[in-house]
């Protein structure tokens, strides 16, 4: 463990390896970089103290990176035990970073490394999932009054959030990251949709072209990954509930049938649902020798392995992430990323240049409440539709995309009711 007074990392002998990583990262994260470039000179966070609580990934440094450099003084920890990029972490620290994240740590090491970064009195906070902003709360409400306003990531978060406010109980504004649509839209089709396939394949290495390939959930993660899959040449079938969403699936050319029929055909199976026990005891009866299952639900409940585990003779870790287990009757069933999240368990999270849409929408969230914070409600707030399209815009631009813009002709006519027909 290396500690000094502004840092608890697990080895900063790892610092040279995050660097690269890191590096890797900001070559794939041009909208990060441009706000970096932008922000260099005129340092906009100069004079505030920015608290983070979020994923400690090559994609996070690069925020973390373009804050500083934007004028900011930052803290971080990390928003799950098992997140954080030792090496990553290693780096940060190395550059002066003050962050306290190591993989793995317990429960009250978790909030104590929160706490840690309120050491510095912040005047923003950032966080996935609310903890920091829960634990300046019901710990210490007294620093509320120096923060200008915080940001959240994620739909749990925000909803939450949104509960308190609700309540009157929210101390500063909140921006909801989530609810922008260069977030959540991007994040969960093709964030989820391309890592799930790079969870399954790293833990399996499988063909995926000609298999019937079963998608459970029909929702934004649920066709991206059969968006994916489909590009990659397999059939794939799709279970759901909600009579619009099968529909949907349908008119994109999928199969949809019950679970209970697709199971008997299935040769890859992935859960993506966010309900419990989609693929049961009598799934694993019918299933195909050699079928693959999976999940990328946020919980993992969605495959029932304690009625796998009622069926087996026996199990071994055929390879990572990836478990054998051989029915009484023969069988063999492969269960990847013990049905936890696979794109996590098996691979490394979304894609770089998703995440730059992502933290871009955090950057400018936190600019808006440096800016802003102290004259807003203490209330959730979006970004502007605006600064959602400057962003997609950026992202364009530096994919080399150009659109078209609307004439003063065309913009009177889509305003102009008297026309008719
Ligand atoms: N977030 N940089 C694990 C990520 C855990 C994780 C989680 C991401 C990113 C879903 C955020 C083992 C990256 C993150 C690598 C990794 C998430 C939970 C990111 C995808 C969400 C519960 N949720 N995310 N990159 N861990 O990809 O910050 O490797």
């Amino acid at each position: 463990m290396s500690v000094t007074s502004n840092f608890k990392v697990a080895d900063l002998k790892l610092a040279d390896k995050g660097r690269l990583r890191i590096e890797w990262a900001e070559s794939r994260m041009p909208v990060l970089m441009a706000l970096r470039e932008k922000y260099k000179d005129s340092k906009p966070f100069k004079g505030h103290r920015i608290a983070g609580c979020i994923h400690v990934t090559k994609e996070t440094a690069v925020l973390v990176r373009t804050l500083r450099a934007a004028g900011a003084e930052v803290s971080w920890s990390g928003c799950n035990p098992l997140s954080t990029q030792d090496d990553v972490a290693a780096a940060l620290a190395a550059e002066g970073t003050s962050i306290y994240a190591w993989h793995g740590l317990s429960k009250e090491e978790f909030y104590w490394a929160i706490e840690k970064t309120l050491e510095f009195k912040p005047t923003l906070t950032l966080d996935d999932g609310a903890d920091l902003i829960f634990t300046v709360h019901s710990k210490f409400p007294q620093l509320a009054r120096d923060v200008y306003g915080g940001t959240e990531e994620t739909t749990t978060g925000v909803h939450r959030l949104r509960a308190m406010a609700a309540d009157k109980k929210l101390l500063y504004p909140v921006i909801a990251i989530n609810d922008s649509e260069t977030k959540w839209d991007f994040d969960n089709v093709y964030g989820t949709g391309q890592s799930s396939l790079d969870g399954i394949l790293r833990a399996s290495s499988v063909l995926i072209a000609g298999k019937t390939f079963v998608v459970a959930g029909y929702g934004h993660c649920g066709r991206g990954v059969a968006l994916r899959a489909k590009g990659m040449g397999a059939n794939v079938v799709v279970t759901e509930i909600r009579p619009t969403a099968a529909l949907k699936a349908t008119l994109e050319g999928y199969r949809v049938m019950p679970m209970d029929e697709a199971a008997k055909i299935g040769d890859i199976f992935i859960t993506a649902t966010g309900m419990k026990d989609i693929i049961v005891g009598r799934h694993f009866d019918s299933m195909k020798d050699g079928a693959l299952v999976c999940n990328t639900g946020h919980y993992d409940c969605e495959i029932n392995l304690v009625d796998l585990e009622a069926r087996m003779k026996g199990k071994r870790e055929i390879r990572d992430s990836n478990e054998e287990y051989v029915l009484k009757d023969g069988r063999r069933i492969y269960v990847l990323g013990q049905g936890r999240l696979i794109n996590l368990a098996a691979a490394e999270g979304h894609p770089s240049e998703v995440m730059d849409m992502s933290f871009a929408n955090q950057f400018l969230g936190l600019l808006k409440l440096a800016k802003d914070g102290k004259t807003l409600d203490k209330k959730v707030y979006e970004l502007s539709p605006e600064q959602d399209q400057e962003i997609a815009f950026t992202k364009l631009a530096t994919m080399g995309i150009g659109i078209d813009k609307l004439t003063a002709e065309q913009a009177k006519y889509a305003t102009d009711y008297s026309a008719g027909t």
